[in-house]
């Protein structure tokens, strides 16, 4: 059975997101960022990113990682784009065509879009949205937004979807790292396109599963 080795409030949402999409049967290995823990190499240490054991998994220290019958893959984009392509479904590419505007809208989703919404959720997350260094912060990551969002929203006015006319593994590589910039509402607002996609993202059985069990989650 798959393995999914992370936690929910971490990329590892985007795989969790997708299997239950696919309704295909995991289990979720509980693995939290080391940086979350005062003594992550503790003996007595949750198992962490930094954990020796997860490291010999993925060297490189990230959430989420799978093992899928002994395949071990990190890199979450990855990740999605090999179980939509494994378990097929209106989730992944019918032409060859598809499957190029797929990882197109994929990887843009990782470099146009991705570190300034990490930067902004993380503002959030410590609480530094009101402080002077976190405004900065945020209005550097806005600024960087602009053109993509603004591609983005261009694209969407055109388009119901990113690819095809229905939603694919590509929208969901995307929106959820969109999700963490909503924050900044007032940006968004400029963009409706990408207000509705969203919203019609987000109006999915999968999201809300995935979204009730990152709230459950410890
Ligand atoms: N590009 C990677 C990023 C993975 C990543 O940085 N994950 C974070 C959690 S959101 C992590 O594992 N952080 C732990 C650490 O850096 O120690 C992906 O999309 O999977």
């Amino acid at each position: 059975m798959l393995k999914v080795y992370g936690i929910y409030r971490s990329r590892a949402s985007r795989t969790y997101w997708m299997a239950l999409e696919l309704g295909i049967e995991f289990e979720s290995i509980p693995v939290i960022q080391g940086y979350a823990l005062p003594e992550p190499l503790a003996p007595d240490a949750r198992l962490n990113t930094q954990s020796p054991a997860f490291l010999k998994l993925n060297p490189n220290g990230h959430i989420p990682t799978i093992d899928d019958d002994g395949l071990v893959l990190g890199e979450s984009v990855a990740i999605n784009l090999y179980l939509a392509s494994k378990h097929r479904g209106p989730l992944t590419s019918g032409s060859l065509q598809e499957e190029g505007l797929i990882a197109q809208w994929s990887f843009w989703a990782v470099n146009e879009i991705e570190s300034q919404s990490i930067r902004i959720v993380q503002t959030y997350d410590r609480g530094l949205q009101d402080t002077p260094g976190g405004k900065d912060t945020i209005a550097v990551a806005t600024r960087m937004l602009k053109k993509p969002i603004g591609v983005l929203d261009a694209h969407l006015a055109e388009c119901e979807y990113l690819v095809g006319h229905r939603f694919t593994v590509a929208d969901l590589n995307l929106v959820e790292i969109i999700r963490y910039a909503l924050s900044e509402k007032e940006f968004f607002a400029a963009y409706p396109h990408v207000l509705e996609w969203v919203e019609k993202c987000h109006d999915r059985d999968a999201f809300r599963e995935m979204m009730a069990r990152r709230a459950a989650e410890a």
